[in-house]
């Protein structure tokens, strides 16, 4: 067994949540080693997420890893709701003064990724049989067995999971100190990349009879688009015609002379739509952050700005702990956390229930109700503009 030199915290995920950790804390002077069990391509060739909130952008600036956001990312005001023969713009700049940036998850990671490899960090990819052990003591440790097949052990003052929804460090918290709350949703999101230029300058969300539809896009010459299914469906169901036949009805192509562009198809996939949280954030040493500790149903664009979030909490508690001995904001760090990860898991919530077709006529009827309540109304409007565009991270 190789034994690391004591290290002051070991992150368990080089995903978008541990390496903008491994950043944060190392800019406050504070070294990590971070594991992962993919390889760095295998991380990076993951089609995730793509929406950023403003206070995302604005901790990925102070991350020093802005540059390429705000050269290559697209700045949009707002969004559109859609539903049969209407189209309503919501403009998040009027309405709260806020904006959202359109910016892959994979070029997060990209940036993130070579910050830290310019920085020395230490990074083990592909590693396996991780562990984690003490975490009620003064010296937790993490066993692992790296890319060679060395078993290796680090022992850290904290412990960072990071290690998103099928890693090993929620499940390593007692089950009777954890509590947790599972939502699975009656349909799924059918998720496609196309080399086309999008066919709308901001996203379009559609309520249709036949299914939800989402329009966005990657850049100036990709869209990314999404069609509700149900959830047992099977990709090989689904031919690139009858995604684009499906996409343009519920998208309103046609309509008032908008027409959806179609183009090649570069990745079609099925993906759940689930809610997940896990309390506490905190056992011992251990830290959860990201999908370790929390899923939410892609439609409000949450998922991605969660992590960030949980992570720039982190990264002040575990500095002002581990730097200068002091451990209120670690002591709060679980609940100041969750009390964000609600308020996006009912948001995500609300615009996963308000725009997706399930029930009768009734349901339908009330969800055509809300929608033009929000398109409507300004208060109404505003209040999805403060969820979507981002709440303040210590929200
Ligand atoms: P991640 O899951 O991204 O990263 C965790 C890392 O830990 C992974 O690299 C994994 O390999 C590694 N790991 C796991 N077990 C380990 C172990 N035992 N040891 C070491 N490493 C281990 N969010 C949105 O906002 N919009 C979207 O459209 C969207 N689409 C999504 C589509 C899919 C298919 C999925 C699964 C998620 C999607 N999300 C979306 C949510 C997603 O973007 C997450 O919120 C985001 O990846 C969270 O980042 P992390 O917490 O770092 O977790
Ligand atoms: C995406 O571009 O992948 C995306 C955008 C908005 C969402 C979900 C996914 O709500």
């Amino acid at each position: 067994m190789a034994r690391s030199a004591k290290t002051p915290v070991v992150i368990v995920g080089a995903g978008p949540a541990g390496l903008l950790l491994s950043q944060l804390l190392a800019l406050d002077g504070v070294e990590s080693v971070l594991l992962e069990a993919r390889s760095g391509d295998y991380v990076l060739g993951r089609i995730r997420a793509g929406v950023l909130e403003s206070s995302t952008v604005e901790l990925l600036d102070a991350a020093g890893v802005g540059d390429r956001l705000r050269r290559e990312g697209m700045e949009h005001r707002g969004i559109y709701l859609q539903w049969p023969e209407e189209r309503h713009h919501l403009d998040f700049v009027d309405l709260v003064g806020r904006p959202v940036w359109i910016y892959g998850q994979t070029e997060v990671t990209k940036d993130l990724m070579q910050v830290r490899e310019a920085a020395g960090q230490e990074c083990y990819y592909g590693v396996s049989d991780v562990t984690l052990h003490d975490l009620d003591g003064d010296r937790p440790t993490v066993r692992f067995v790296d890319a060679d097949g060395v078993e290796r052990e680090i022992t850290a003052r904290a412990i960072a999971g990071c290690d998103g929804f099928h890693g090993v460090s929620r499940p390593s918290i007692p089950g009777r100190k954890q509590r947790a709350w599972e939502h699975t949703y009656p349909y799924a999101w059918l998720g496609v990349l196309a080399d086309v230029a999008p066919s709308t300058d901001e996203l379009i969300y559609a309520w249709h009879p036949d299914g939800f539809a989402l329009h966005s896009m990657r850049s100036t010459t990709v869209s990314r688009l999404y069609l509700q299914v149900e959830p047992g469906d099977d990709i090989a169901n689904w031919s690139d015609d009858r995604i684009w036949t499906a996409l343009a009805a519920r998208l309103g192509d046609g309509q008032d002379g908008w027409r959806l562009m179609s183009g090649p198809v570069i990745e079609k996939s099925i993906l759940p739509m689930r809610t997940f949280v896990a309390t506490p954030m905190r056992h011992g040493r251990l830290f959860l952050a990201g999908d370790a500790a929390h899923i939410v149903p892609p439609t409000g664009a949450k998922g991605l700005n969660l992590a960030a979030s949980d992570v720039a909490l982190l990264a002040r508690a575990l500095v002002a702990w581990l730097h200068d001995g002091r451990t209120e904001l670690a002591d709060a760090y679980s609940d100041t956390a969750l009390r964000r990860v609600w308020r996006c898991t009912h948001f995500s919530w609300w615009m996963t229930t308000m725009l997706h077709r399930h029930g009768d006529d009734f349901d339908a009827q009330l969800q055509r109700a809300q929608l033009e309540w929000v398109a409507r109304s300004e208060a109404a409007a505003a209040g999805l503009a403060e969820n979507y565009a981002g709440l303040p991270i210590g929200y």
